[in-house]
């Protein structure tokens, strides 16, 4: 649906004056045809808000200790049961090995963790894998397990997601990854993860890891069976937990790649650079307090990601060695970039490339 033009223009204006946008400005913004004003727009937001030309980067390793899920989540094509071909589980002790020795060749800041959530392990191997990779690795920050495993692991072990984040922070834990969060509006969880706990669980792990000073990260998986109203709802239910604790350091939209799941048989597609940049860009504007937000190049490829610099977003995630997840379902952009390919990509796109580390302080620069 196309809208007028003078409806940018009053979001513009609001912008200016610092006013906060609401439900209806989100609406506008997905439904208006005009991309390229939104991506001015979401620019002007971002600088509006103290953002400059740095374009951040971690050098991060993922890892995942196992795929075997009891969720059956119908949008994901990585998870298996214990007995299907290719399910695995790896031992606290193969994966410290393996991460050591990924770290003495390439020197990464950061081990990203996301699993699936196993029923037949319990809560003290992830507590001991946290533990050992922390006293092998102490300088690497640990950002590991979503809301859902750790929403999981309070189930395993009979306690509160609190008393959860708590063990592992001790143990050595950093910073959680945002996924789980899928779309917050049960309509859509009920119909692409029906075994999945409620959007109020996933802000109640948020909500305790702020409380105990574990900073996180908070994404969407849009591109499936959602609509406009329901991006905009998911979007200011984040907006409104970040006012309440402020804990989340960037937000990091994730389109449907449908390879290999339940909806791939019927048809469903890959999502469009049009959507992925209005996303993007609509997050930027309403994501006012939320300092960044990431154009995941896993998920888009470098140079769709090079255009979403000008969209509003500010970080390309990082060099990612060994994604699974998305490449499980399609991805097309294969998993870890060198520094100097993220760097290239950056200068490129006209902007400052800044290596950080997870918490966003600077490591590099260049000029
Ligand atoms: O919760 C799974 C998504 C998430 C598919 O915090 C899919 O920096 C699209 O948490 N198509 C897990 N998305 C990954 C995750 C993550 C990824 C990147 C950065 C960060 C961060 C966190 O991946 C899941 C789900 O939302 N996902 N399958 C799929 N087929």
């Amino acid at each position: 649906m196309a809208v007028a033009v003078d409806t940018l223009q009053e979001i513009r204006e609001k912008l200016e004056v610092g006013e906060r946008l609401d439900f209806d400005d989100g609406l506008a913004l997905f439904e208006t045809d005009d991309l390229l004003g939104l991506g001015e727009l979401a620019d002007l937001a971002r600088r509006l808000r103290s953002g400059g030309d740095e374009v951040f980067f971690v050098q991060n390793l993922y890892l995942n200790q196992t795929n075997v899920c009891r969720v059956k989540c119908k949008f994901c094509a990585f998870a298996k049961t214990r007995k299907q071909e290719g399910a695995y589980t790896i031992t606290a002790d193969e994966l410290v090995e393996d991460a050591a020795r990924q770290h003495a060749a390439s020197g990464f800041t950061e081990i990203h963790i996301v699993n699936g959530e196993n029923p037949h392990v319990d809560f003290a191997f992830y507590v001991d894998t946290v533990r050992r990779l922390h006293e092998a690795l102490p300088d690497v920050h640990l950002k590991m397990y979503t809301a859902s495993e750790i929403h999981h692991m309070s189930k395993l072990a009979g306690i509160s997601h609190r008393d959860v984040l708590r063990e592992l922070q001790s143990a050595g834990l950093g910073s959680l990854p945002g996924g789980g969060a899928e779309i917050f509006a049960q309509r859509v969880r009920r119909l692409i993860a029906p075994g999945k706990e409620p959007a109020e669980d996933w802000f109640d792990v948020h909500e305790a890891a702020h409380g105990l000073g574990i900073p996180t990260h908070c994404t969407m998986l849009y591109g499936h069976v959602e609509t406009y109203e329901e991006r905009v709802d998911h979007l200011l239910r984040l907006r409104e937990q970040q006012d309440r604790t402020s804990g989340f350091l960037a937000f990091i939209p994730l389109a449907f790649h449908p390879e290999n799941t339940v909806f791939e048989r019927r048809g469903w597609r890959f999502t469009t650079g049009a959507d992925d940049l209005k996303v993007i860009a609509v997050s930027r504007l309403l994501l006012d307090n939320v300092p960044h937000v990431k154009a995941y190049w896993i998920m888009m490829g470098l140079p769709l990601a090079q255009v979403a610099l000008h969209f509003g977003a500010d970080d390309v995630q990082g060099t990612v060695a060994r994604e699974q997840i998305f490449q499980a379902a399609g991805a097309t952009s294969g998993t870890e970039q060198k520094i100097s390919e993220l760097v290239r990509f950056v200068r490129a796109a006209g902007r400052i490339p800044v290596q950080r580390d997870t918490l966003y302080d600077e490591l590099r620069r260049w000029q």
